[in-house]
């Protein structure tokens, strides 16, 4: 009875307890299990025969730019799969190694489609083998078929498997998981699913994490030197011990996560890049500048997304958005800027700006005849002003009859956009003159 406990304390440590304190400490790895190795049917006579595959090939990405291929399976990657075997066709005392022919892909390079194809691009997120023909017929040539009823097993998070004949385009990796081929034997045939599959585990690469922590949302920015500069700060970190963080780029509008290349240079990043990333959040704070209106000239007035984008030097991307107002427009002023008035009569400034954000500031500023200020005529004041009655009085000359009175009223929006009016005030009892004239 002891020794049964005993036995019991020991299966629960080794099987339940220890492999729980090891999947802790590597929490943020991806390992992708990939088929690496099966028995296909080699001769279906007598009850059958299975036979291992020999000389595979993987084909993997360690860098997003380079697709490499080797008989040795990766232990780390961006995406691995099997490319090319040899399987086992029976005939009589012989038989052959024959390698498959017509091999075809499925992979996604942006995580929202899944393409397929006879080659697969280095930046692709995943790639499986999908499909190929084995030789089924070992007598002279023999027969060529392709592969059915293909299941994968894939990972949207990274650690829980999932088995299904579609791959969803956002997994983290994917592999084929069984199949069957075709072998024929005298007068007999059929199809037989693979048989002893093994996997092979690969620490699979990732994006690095981005969170955005400046500007807030929805602030107004204009092509005014000092508006025109959007102050930037993210936290950065990479679960891949080693990666470097290799770009930090961004676009207005569209997304241009899989051309990088096309998107914009951010300005005056701190700390400068290429830089050892961080393995753990919050990660690393960096601090940089964007200047859209330089890089985008025709932003229209209106809404934007800035889409900031960061690289590790396995060519992982990932992005943070903030979205942002547009207004390169100026106020528009309203108020009488040309009046005629009578000698020794009152005579009024008032003015109200108009914009799309209010806070506009109005600062006017009127001379008499000389060129010298008149207090009265010179103020400032926000989206609307009021200047108090002046009386031109006629004892002053500067006042006096046919004498103007010039000046300015300028109106300058919360982001810099600026409009300067004349202001022109005639004095002229005979009502001869017109405003409009001035
Ligand atoms: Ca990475
Ligand atoms: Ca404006």
């Amino acid at each position: 009875m002891r020794k049964i406990k005993t036995f019991i304390i020991l299966f629960v440590l080794f099987n339940f307890l220890l492999p729980m304190t090891l999947l802790k400490s590597a929490e943020a790895a991806i390992n992708a299990k990939i088929l690496s190795s099966f028995e296909t049917m080699a001769a279906n006579d007598d009850g059958g025969e299975y036979w291992t595959i020999r000389n595979p090939v993987f084909l993997y990405s360690q860098d997003g730019v380079t697709v490499k291929t080797s008989s040795t399976f990766p232990a780390k990657a961006n995406w691995v799969t099997l490319s090319s075997f040899e399987t086992y066709c029976k005939w009589n005392s012989g038989g052959y190694f024959y390698p498959v022919q017509n091999v075809i892909y499925q992979y996604s390079t942006d995580w929202l489609t899944v393409q397929t194809g006879t080659t697969v691009p280095a930046n692709a997120k995943w790639v499986t083998l999908s499909s190929f023909k084995t030789n089924y017929y070992a007598e002279t040539i023999g027969g060529w078929a392709e592969i059915r009823n293909v299941q994968f097993r894939y990972s949207l998070d990274g650690t829980t498997v999932q088995v299904g004949s579609q791959i969803p385009a956002n997994v983290k990796w994917a592999t084929l998981e069984s199949f069957e081929s075709r072998e024929d034997w005298h007068s007999g045939g059929g199809w037989f699913p693979i048989n002893n599959k093994a996997y092979s585990d690969c620490y699979i690469n990732t994006e690095p994490s981005i969170t955005l922590t400046s500007p807030v949302m929805n602030q107004r920015y204009s092509s005014v030197p000092t508006y025109d500069t959007m102050y930037c700060s993210i936290n950065i970190y990479d679960p891949d011990a080693e990666d470097q963080i290799s770009a930090i780029k961004y676009s207005v509008d569209t997304d241009l996560s899989t051309n990088l290349a096309a998107a914009k240079n951010v300005l005056n990043i701190n700390p400068s890049l290429p830089r050892s990333a961080q393995n753990t959040a919050p990660g690393e704070t960096y601090t940089f500048s964007i200047k859209p209106f330089e890089d985008y000239p025709g932003l229209t007035d209106g809404n934007h997304t800035v889409i900031v984008y960061v690289q590790d030097d396995k060519g992982w991307v990932n992005k943070a958005t903030f979205s942002f107002t547009s207004d390169r427009t100026p106020p528009t002023i309203m108020g009488t800027l040309k009046q005629v008035v009578a000698k020794n009569s009152f005579v009024q400034l008032k003015f109200t700006a108009s914009d799309v954000a209010s806070g506009v500031i109005l600062v006017y500023s009127c001379t008499d005849s000389q060129g010298q200020p008149i207090p009265d005529l010179n103020g400032s004041g926000m989206d609307s002003v009021e200047a108090p009655k002046v009386f031109l009085d006629g004892t002053q000359g500067v006042y006096g009859e046919g004498k103007l009175i010039t000046g300015i009223i300028q109106a300058t929006d919360v982001v810099g956009n600026s409009i300067t009016q004349p202001i022109k005030i005639k004095i002229d009892s005979s009502s001869a003159t017109s405003p409009g004239s001035l």
